[in-house]
């Protein structure tokens, strides 16, 4: 049960003895789509008595076979694992995505993972599904492998969502992102758009300079971060020593500060003011997850700290208002 590397399912025999169903993806952001076939996939598993089997990588196959132009990512993988497990399924496998898979070829990936670790009797994919080296392989070579091999391919439409022209995928969900289109974004991801990390120290200046103390996180690299500007959302700060997880409405920046870094080129800092907070709880090296709920503004530069502390006064105000509409 659980997450397993594919190494460790094959010395253990997990699955079911009657074989499994399975689904293979990057499955970045684990959006509503990917939950949408992946409960397909369970009820794929359920008709025929065979265990659910997610399979996915442990980076983003595009870092190893076209690095210069690999997407930047929906989650980390921590919290990819964890939101797959979260859908249900059965098992979920990760193959290590490293130079030698991404050489393999399509039908060796088939005999070595599908039918002889996973012992596949339904393999379920989407409209637009490929695999192995140079994407060789497809829904047809599935097909005839798997009527020599005992395994049939399920077709999973796409899930549309009402509002957009085109299906649900992480593509699509990364231009919101850059668009600042968290709403969006909230929409098809069937949550809000979350970025963990650790609150570090920051220059200690929200506190003392505009009475506004904000919560420093570093953006993870490789992940993606929504566009510059303000937002309110929530940030969950992880259980400390002697306190519990707790949730706080928050006005948000993610930006790179220019009324104090005038400069080109600053670094983009995601601070969370944390609206409501008990001053004695700390901060430091707790783990936090921002999540964006919506856009307040564009960020600006101001003539001084006292008119920054203006504003930032009307983005709380904002940040309760949007938070109280979202909860509607
Ligand atoms: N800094 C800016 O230079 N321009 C902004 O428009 C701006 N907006 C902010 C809005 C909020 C809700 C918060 C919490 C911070 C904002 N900041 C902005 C960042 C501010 O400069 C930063 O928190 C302090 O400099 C401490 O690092
Ligand atoms: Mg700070």
């Amino acid at each position: 049960m659980g997450v397993q590397r594919l190494d460790s399912f094959a010395a253990t025999a997990s699955g079911s003895a009657s074989g499994s169903a399975v689904t293979i993806g990057a499955f970045d952001g684990v959006h509503a789509g990917h939950r949408y076939l992946i409960g397909r996939l369970r009820e794929l598993a359920a008709e025929r008595d065979l265990a659910s089997v997610v399979v996915t990588f442990d980076r983003h196959p595009a870092r190893v076979v076209r690095p210069e132009s690999a997407p930047l990512l929906l989650c980390d993988l921590d919290q990819k694992l964890e939101l797959l497990e979260a859908t249900g399924v059965d098992h979920v496998v990760v193959v290590p995505f490293d130079h030698t898979r991404s050489q393999e070829e399509a039908e060796h990936f088939v005999t070595d993972v599908l039918v002889d670790t996973l012992r596949a009797r339904v393999v379920a994919v989407g409209e637009d599904f490929h695999f192995g080296r140079g994407r060789r392989g497809t829904v047809a070579l599935l097909e005839a492998m798997g009527a020599r091999m005992g395994f049939d391919v399920a077709h999973i439409d796409l899930l549309r969502d009402g509002s957009l022209e085109s299906p649900v995928s992480s593509t699509a969900i990364r231009l919101m992102l850059v668009r600042g289109e968290v709403e969006a974004a909230a929409g098809a991801l069937g949550r809000p758009y979350e970025i963990r990390g650790v609150v570090a120290r920051g220059d200690g200046r929200g506190g003392t300079v505009l009475g506004y103390p904000t919560a420093n996180l570093a953006v993870p690299d490789g992940v993606l971060h929504p566009a510059i500007g303000i937002y309110a959302g929530w940030c969950v700060l992880s259980p400390g020593i002697g306190s519990a997880q707790t949730t706080h409405a928050a006005a948000i920046s993610l930006g790179v500060r220019p009324t104090f870094h005038p400069e080109e080129g600053a670094p983009v800092t995601l601070e969370a003011f944390l609206l409501d907070l008990d001053e004695a709880v700390p901060l430091y090296e707790r783990s936090a997850r921002v999540q964006f709920v919506s856009r307040l503004r564009d960020e600006l530069r101001f003539e001084s700290a006292a008119a920054l502390a203006e504003q930032i006064a009307r983005d709380v105000e904002a940040t309760r208002a949007a938070l109280a509409r979202a909860a509607r």
